[in-house]
């Protein structure tokens, strides 16, 4: 079953079978699911031989990115606009998709000012979804880290719009912005466009829409999230190294940590929304079972969806072997922090 049958046109019968060789993750898992019991929370990965002060690590990163956004992002006319833009993109997410850019390149000696444009279009590229996905017309959510979604701020035309502006804007300022040779500039723009398209991000909303009310199984979920969450992770880890100059080898490595971080990143934010209240998460709980969206909770049971998670974790630091240890650190201890984070 081609993967192009799976979500055009709209309204075909979703499928339940593995539609591609690349979303075999879940069949290769399937043999070793254990029998589901509950658990309250995600797991705790620790590893006490290896400390390190991630919460610090991602405030300083989280507060350069964000002085980064705003300098990227001045007020100015159309007023309304861009003021709409700023709201989301300067709101208080957890910014990891940039912290994986700016790590991902400091893994292979670059410099983080090489890599921080590009991480910033990550982020935009981000929030557009966000914002675009809150919509009426999509996911329906009026409430986003923490405050009202953008729509309900400015309006839903000019939420579209301002999605729409920081979508393009991501781009610009990727090209404009970066320090760097322009081979390697021009890769990170062609490897975040393929992330954000028809064949990334937006296939992945292509398809949960598509799944809506319907029952579907682990390789369709995790077809969704391996494109709605998990590229755009890739594409940010990998443009990291693009931009510090790592090798061919050392690219795809980071994309594979990304995947398989953005795959935990979805199992942990499915078991959050069942365990955590909306305050706690700044956005809807419980969202997930109210829309009767499949989730790895409802699929596996919560504390086999806990121990996949932790599959996971073990997966990413594999990508993570062979680099300098002390450098690879902030990453292997970011795929943990996803695994127990309670936001
Ligand atoms: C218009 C090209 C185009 C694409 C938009 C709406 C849409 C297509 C895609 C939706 C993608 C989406 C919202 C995926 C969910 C990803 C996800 C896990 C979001 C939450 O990420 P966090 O927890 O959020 O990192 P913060 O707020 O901390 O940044």
């Amino acid at each position: 079953m081609a993967y192009a049958s799976v979500c055009f046109p709209m309204n075909v019968p979703v499928m339940t079978t593995c539609p591609s060789p690349s979303w075999s993750l879940a069949s290769r898992r399937r043999r070793f699911l254990p029998a589901v019991r509950c658990v309250s929370s995600v797991p705790k990965v620790a590893d006490e031989a290896d400390l390190f002060d991630l919460k610090q690590y991602m405030a300083e990163k989280a507060r350069r990115v964000d002085a980064a956004l705003d300098r990227a992002l001045p007020l100015r006319p159309p007023e309304r606009l861009f003021a709409a833009m700023r709201y989301s993109l300067l709101s208080p997410g957890k910014r990891v998709r940039p912290v994986l850019t700016l790590a991902a390149c400091e893994l292979v000696g670059g410099d983080e000012s090489a890599a921080m444009p590009v991480a910033c279009a990550a982020e935009m590229i981000h929030v557009m979804s966000l914002i675009h996905d809150d919509l009426p017309c999509i996911d329906n959510d009026d409430f986003r880290r923490g405050r009202p979604a953008n729509h309900v701020a400015f309006g839903e035309g000019f939420a579209v719009l301002a999605g729409d502006a920081l979508h393009c804007f991501a781009y610009e300022h990727a090209a404009a912005a970066a320090r760097a040779p322009p081979e390697r500039v021009l890769r990170a723009v062609a490897e975040l466009g393929r992330a954000t398209g028809a064949e990334g991000l937006l296939a992945g909303q292509i398809m949960d829409i598509e799944c809506e009310g319907k029952e579907v199984g682990l390789e369709v979920l995790e077809g969704i999230h391996l494109h709605k969450t998990a590229k755009l992770m890739e594409a940010a880890a990998a443009c990291g190294v693009i931009m510090g100059g790592g090798r061919e080898e050392e690219v795809e490595r980071l994309r594979r940590y990304g995947r398989v971080v953005g795959l935990l990143f979805q199992v942990v934010d499915d078991i959050l929304d069942v365990t955590r209240t909306t305050e706690e998460l700044g956005k809807t709980a419980g969202k997930d079972s109210a829309c009767g969206k499949t989730t790895y909770p409802k699929l596996l049971g919560l504390e086999a969806a806990g121990r996949l998670a932790e599959e996971l974790v073990g997966k990413a630091e594999e990508e993570l072997q062979g680099f300098d240890r002390n450098r690879a650190r902030p990453l292997r201890h970011l795929a943990r922090y996803i695994a127990s984070r309670n936001n």
